[in-house]
């Protein structure tokens, strides 16, 4: 039977793509008849100049009879809709909640492993079955992106040691231009500042405070230019307790935005921001998840 590669519904990340593209090509490198199909809209990890590659995938279900394999996603509410859960065969993911799920249904076909970058667990995957030679230059790409994209140039804490291993290995398969990790992030710089609402409320938890998030590379220049839009839009939450959470991946720092005195007491109690006016500093570069366990504790 056809193996279908897939991911989630609602959008396709760089992690995502690169992880169904490569994996489809490691299988048929291994003789199975594999193809990736990803349904959803690319996001902004997937910067326009990717977008030109040659991606060797389809956005169109596979009507008939297939077995598929989940990438890049666990949870089964936000499967690719088309997917019949009885004909998984395997999954890859790196996040919490379903593992033991998967370990009954699946064995060691689930897996399911705390890494940086899903993509790492694809490329262990071409390692241990000795066709790393063999990638194509724009699989190598993919997959060298993603581990620079989820790690946030490997400054997020969920960065871990296998995900540099897999960075350094993969470097010698791909051809990107000189500095491409720092064109990739500016890239996107580019589009939130042509796009600024739209980033916001494709980015926002809709919690008690509502935390908006802008992951760039230089944050600082950008939230300073769109003030009054970050503001409308996340009081267009509807509530008065609100933030901007914006890791400045080329400073290794957060800069946080509120007007409201008592989220800006709370961000300097728990993770040590310092204010001047409506701006607050951190001194490391926090994730969004990571400033959410503090405020809970
Ligand atoms: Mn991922």
């Amino acid at each position: 039977m056809k193996i279908v590669v897939t991911s989630g519904q609602p959008f396709t990340d760089i992690d995502a793509l690169a992880c169904a593209v490569a994996y489809a090509e490691l299988l048929r490198l291994t003789k199975k008849d594999a193809v990736a199909i990803l349904p959803g809209p690319l996001n902004k990890t997937i910067t326009e100049k990717i977008r030109k590659w040659k991606l060797n995938y389809s956005t169109k279900p596979y009507s008939k009879n297939a077995n598929y394999i989940l990438v890049d996603i666990s949870d089964p509410e936000y499967f690719a809709k088309f997917v019949k859960p009885k004909n998984i065969i395997e999954i890859f993911d790196h996040r919490y909640g379903f593992e033991d799920y998967w370990k009954v249904k699946l064995g060691k076909n689930a897996k399911i492993e705390m890494v940086g970058a899903c993509v790492t667990l694809i490329w262990e995957e071409f390692k241990k079955n000795n066709k790393e030679t063999n990638i194509s230059e724009i699989s190598a790409n993919l997959l060298y992106t993603a581990i620079i994209s989820n790690t946030l140039n490997f400054q997020a804490s969920v960065t871990t040691n296998r995900d540099k291993k897999a960075y350094k290995e993969i470097f010698r398969y791909t051809k990107l231009p000189h500095n491409w990790t720092k064109t990739y992030f500016m890239y996107q710089d580019k589009e939130t500042d042509e796009n600024i609402k739209s980033a916001i409320i494709n980015d926002t938890k809709n919690i008690d405070p509502i935390i908006g998030q802008l992951e760039l590379w230089d944050s600082k220049t950008i939230i300073l230019r769109h003030l009054k839009e970050i503001e409308e839009a996340l009081l267009g939450f509807g509530r008065p307790n609100w933030f901007l959470t914006a890791p400045s991946i080329s400073e290794g720092k957060n800069y946080l935005f509120t007007k409201n005195p008592y989220v800006k007491r709370l961000l300097e109690k728990t993770i040590s921001a310092k204010f001047d006016g409506d701006i607050g500093e951190t001194k490391k570069l926090w994730l969004r998840k990571e400033i959410l366990k503090e405020l809970q504790e």
